[in-house]
């Protein structure tokens, strides 16, 4: 068989089964670090239950992300994940899925493994929602889980650092209700309302326009440019607030 049949041949057991997300469909890539609680607990000694300098990490990589080419309008972090809302009109490599997807994957862990000096992975799925009210549902329920991790990670440290087991405070916290958490927390001296936001709500990242004086090259006159600046908000709005905030950064 000649190279242009044989091309045609086995090219098509490539493509044909490399699906292409349908336009007008809203897309967020979730990606997550593989095999983390090892990286952070055996490997490195990260502060528990977070470490500033793990977060900080995660939102260098995030910004890397927001710069590679495709067209990202929120990145969103907690724990080592990090969700992606894709502008609607991004369409290069023809809205494949597997490209997407692998380019995500490798930018995000190329990223993450330069920062922290050693080859990390991390995984990468997309959803695609048909409408904007389930991209809201989507960042919502990502803050929802980051504030459960917080709460339940902020409790399980609490008592592994009185010296309990990891089976002893696994049963304890059992049959533990949120306000009983809260209030084990309380008892020990620790607020967890006082507690810094991004910790309960997560870190989200995403494009400023800002105006810019400049000088003109063809007349050498005072002009203003635009350009655009990345912004980490450490501090993201809760509910209704949070909706009109994606609204926003989205429309
Ligand atoms: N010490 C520390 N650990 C963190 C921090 N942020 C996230 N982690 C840990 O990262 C892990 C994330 O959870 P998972 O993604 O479910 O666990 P994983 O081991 O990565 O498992 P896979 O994702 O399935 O590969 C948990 O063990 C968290 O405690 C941090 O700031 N400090
Ligand atoms: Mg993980």
């Amino acid at each position: 068989m000649n190279f242009k049949n044989l091309n045609a041949k086995m090219k098509c057991f490539e493509t044909l089964a490399d699906r292409s997300v349908i336009p007008q469909m809203y897309i967020i890539a979730r990606l997550d670090g593989r095999g983390f609680t090892k990286l952070t607990k055996e490997k490195y000694s990260f502060e528990t239950p977070f470490d500033e300098k793990f977060s900080e990490m995660m939102v260098e990589t995030v910004k890397h992300v927001l710069k590679s080419g495709i067209k990202i309008l929120y990145g969103y972090t907690q724990s080592d994940e990090i969700s992606l809302l894709f502008d609607i009109n991004e369409n290069s490599f023809s809205r494949k899925r597997s490209k997407y997807i692998s380019i995500l994957a490798g930018e995000v862990s190329a990223a993450f493994s330069m920062l922290i000096g050693e080859a990390v992975v991390f995984d990468c799925r997309l959803s695609e929602l048909p409408n904007k009210e389930l991209v809201y549902d989507y960042f919502q329920w990502r803050m929802d889980d980051a504030y459960k991790n917080s709460l339940n990670g902020h409790v399980y440290w609490n008592l592994r650092k009185q010296g309990y087991s990891k089976n002893e405070v696994t049963e304890k916290m059992l049959n533990m209700n949120v306000a009983k958490k809260n209030e084990l927390l309380f008892s020990n001296g620790l607020n967890f309302n006082d507690l810094p936001k991004w910790q309960k709500r997560g870190i989200g990242v995403y494009w400023e326009e800002i105006e810019k004086e400049g000088i003109n090259e063809i007349n050498n006159q005072k002009m203003i440019g635009k350009k655009k600046n990345l912004i980490v908000n450490k501090e993201l709005p809760l509910k209704e607030e949070y909706k009109l905030f994606i609204r926003k950064i989205s429309s």
